[in-house]
């Protein structure tokens, strides 16, 4: 069993850190598993509750841990790696790494575009977007809640059972457009509260937002996409060049 050396002058919150740290790199404590609770550490390490807490609450606040009310303090699944290079889809980033993309589809109708989404999509002032709201989970855990707005003449054939599944396939396949190049807009942000009960997770905690139009061969934006990425469950990682 890992240690907590009393006469150490590290700290012991620290000590205790670094042990929970180790034991979920070796796999002692399991993804989405439920951690000893604060009088068990308490109690097996002969320390106060109070340093217990500190360890745990840096831990929290890192993203390594969380905390679900009235359950306990679970172990945050791994981070999946998000590569911006190549422009891909939602499913085709989770299928990558050996997870099964799902979505829920909260709203699917038709507006009329403010200028924010005519400017973006190239539409007149006075046409109407298809507003597609959807909750994206890789294996069941919520990874992003995205905001799409498509010119309602080009999608007129997508029915929401697709829009749980691929939309960039439906364009692809159905549509038979080329998918080519895409503007992003990345900043980071707070989750509110509707957007924490959407991603499971707790007001305030840190959201990336990313702004995407995409174009297709024909230099058709065919898509502005508001996507709320929970900052927990991503790192995202590009390769520069100099
Ligand atoms: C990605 C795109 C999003 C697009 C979605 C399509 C970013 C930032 N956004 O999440 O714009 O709507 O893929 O995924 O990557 P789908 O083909 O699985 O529906």
């Amino acid at each position: 069993m890992l240690m907590i050396n009393k006469n150490s002058p590290v700290p012991i919150y620290y000590q205790l850190e670094e042990i929970i740290r180790q034991q979920i790199d070796d796999g002692t404590l399991m993804p989405g598993k439920a951690i000893p609770s604060e009088r068990e550490y308490a109690e097996l390490y002969q320390i106060s509750r109070m340093t217990v807490r500190q360890a745990i609450n840096k831990l929290v606040n890192e993203g390594l841990l969380y905390r679900k009310k009235g359950t306990g303090t679970f172990v945050q699944p791994k981070k999946v790696e998000q590569v911006f290079q190549k422009l891909t889809s939602f499913s085709e980033d989770m299928i990558e790494r050996g997870l099964v993309p799902k979505s829920k589809v909260l709203t699917f109708e038709h507006v009329p575009v403010n200028d924010l989404i005519a400017k973006s999509l190239k539409l007149e002032n006075n046409s109407t977007a298809l507003k597609i709201v959807r909750i994206r989970y890789a294996d069941d855990s919520p990874m992003a809640i995205e905001t799409s707005y498509m010119p309602a003449d080009l999608m007129k054939d997508l029915q929401p059972e697709q829009a749980e599944e691929s939309i960039y396939e439906f364009i692809e396949k159905n549509l038979q457009l080329k998918i080519q190049t895409a503007y992003q807009e990345l900043e980071a942000t707070i989750a509110d509260e509707k957007l924490a009960n959407l991603l499971n997770i707790s007001e305030g905690d840190p959201v990336l937002l990313i702004n995407r139009i995409t174009y297709t061969s024909d230099g058709i934006p065919f898509e502005f996409c508001q996507s709320s990425f929970c900052a927990y469950r991503y790192r995202f990682i590009n390769y520069l060049t100099r």
